[in-house]
């Protein structure tokens, strides 16, 4: 978590140099779910994320100098410099990817649970959503196929409470918590906070057992905050669809002060000053050699992509 957090705030500091040239959602503040259950999970198993899809990449063990060549758009990038931060995926640690195109992922993961399902293989596959994918019918669909089939799913839902700028309360029926839908479907549910990042683990670790037995997908709503900008590496209560209270509120429930406060007896503070200074260094050289790479050629542009029949201009068949 405390790297996950040292690589954001490098992120929002080195942000407004200009020359990370895409998007960027940072998770400051929401570090405990892809902490929490990314440790519970194989190198072989699956994550999926979104838009805000850093912590998820880096959790589930993420190359960190691929991320950020790749959001120096470099032909090192993750890839290749042509996805950006919304763009991430690793799959020699099974992270099949991110999407901004909201909960499109999901019915991805329940495709990839299913595959292995089909070959025979016990791999669990896990799938990041925000609170405003549950506002996106695919996502009921791949609850209730999961559900149907007993995959080998955990559905972890961040709830940060907003979508952009809009509030739960302006988007969702009142007085119906997101992790009932889990219930709704018959599927295992719970509701944690994501300030406790060994809560969210046990959860995780009961859930991916469920899930290898064949008992099953399971449902995680996280209650989380994320202390900057939508998108952009600022705070942004001077817009007025949020306040300062309120985020200070949630900063003082910080999920790294929670579990610094747990590991101080038994590490000591200087081991965990030792390891923010590790992390600060390898960031320093991540940052150094991803400013070194080379930009891809232009050639690369039509490498990779899909290409059907008549996708290129004058190439009609
Ligand atoms: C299908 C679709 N509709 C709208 C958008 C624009 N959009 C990008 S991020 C976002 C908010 C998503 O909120 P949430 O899923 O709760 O995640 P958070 O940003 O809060 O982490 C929206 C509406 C989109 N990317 N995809």
């Amino acid at each position: 978590m405390m790297r996950l957090r040292a690589v954001e705030e490098r992120i929002a500091a080195r942000y407004p140099e200009q020359e990370m040239r895409c998007p960027t959602h940072l998770c400051v503040g929401q570090e405990a779910a892809p902490v929490g259950v990314c440790a519970a999970l194989r190198p072989d198993d699956y994550a999926l994320s979104h838009h805000r899809s850093h912590g998820h990449y880096l959790a589930k063990g993420g190359d960190l100098d691929r991320m950020i060549a790749e959001m120096y758009g470099r032909e090192t990038g993750c890839s290749r410099g042509k996805g950006g931060s919304m763009h991430l995926v690793d799959l020699s640690v099974g992270f099949l990817g991110a999407v901004p195109i909201v909960a499109s992922t999901v019915p991805i993961a329940v495709g990839a649970a299913f595959g292995a399902r089909m070959r025979g293989e016990d791999r669990v596959a896990v799938v990041f959503l925000g609170d405003a994918a549950v506002e996106e019918g695919v996502v009921h669909e791949s609850l209730a196929f999961a559900s149907l089939e007993r995959l080998p799913v955990l559905f972890v839902c961040e709830n940060n409470l907003y979508s952009v700028q809009t509030g739960l309360e302006a988007r969702q029926p009142s007085g119906r918590a997101i992790h009932e839908l889990g219930a709704a479907h018959a599927l295992s549910h719970a509701q944690l906070h994501g300030e406790d990042v060994f809560a969210i683990h046990a959860w995780a670790e009961e859930a991916v057992a469920q899930a290898r037995a064949g008992e099953g997908p399971s449902f995680l709503e996280v209650l989380t905050y994320r202390y900057l900008e939508h998108v952009g590496p600022y705070e942004d209560v001077e817009l007025g669809y949020r306040t300062r209270e309120e985020v200070d509120a949630w900063r003082a429930r910080d999920p790294i002060a929670h579990a610094t406060r747990a590991l101080a007896d038994e590490v000591g503070p200087e081991t965990i000053d030792g390891w923010m200074r590790a992390h600060a260094e390898a960031l320093d050289a991540a940052f150094e050699r991803a400013i070194a790479a080379p930009y891809p050629e232009p050639e690369a542009l039509f490498e990779g992509v899909f290409r059907g029949t008549s996708t290129r201009l004058g190439e009609g068949t």
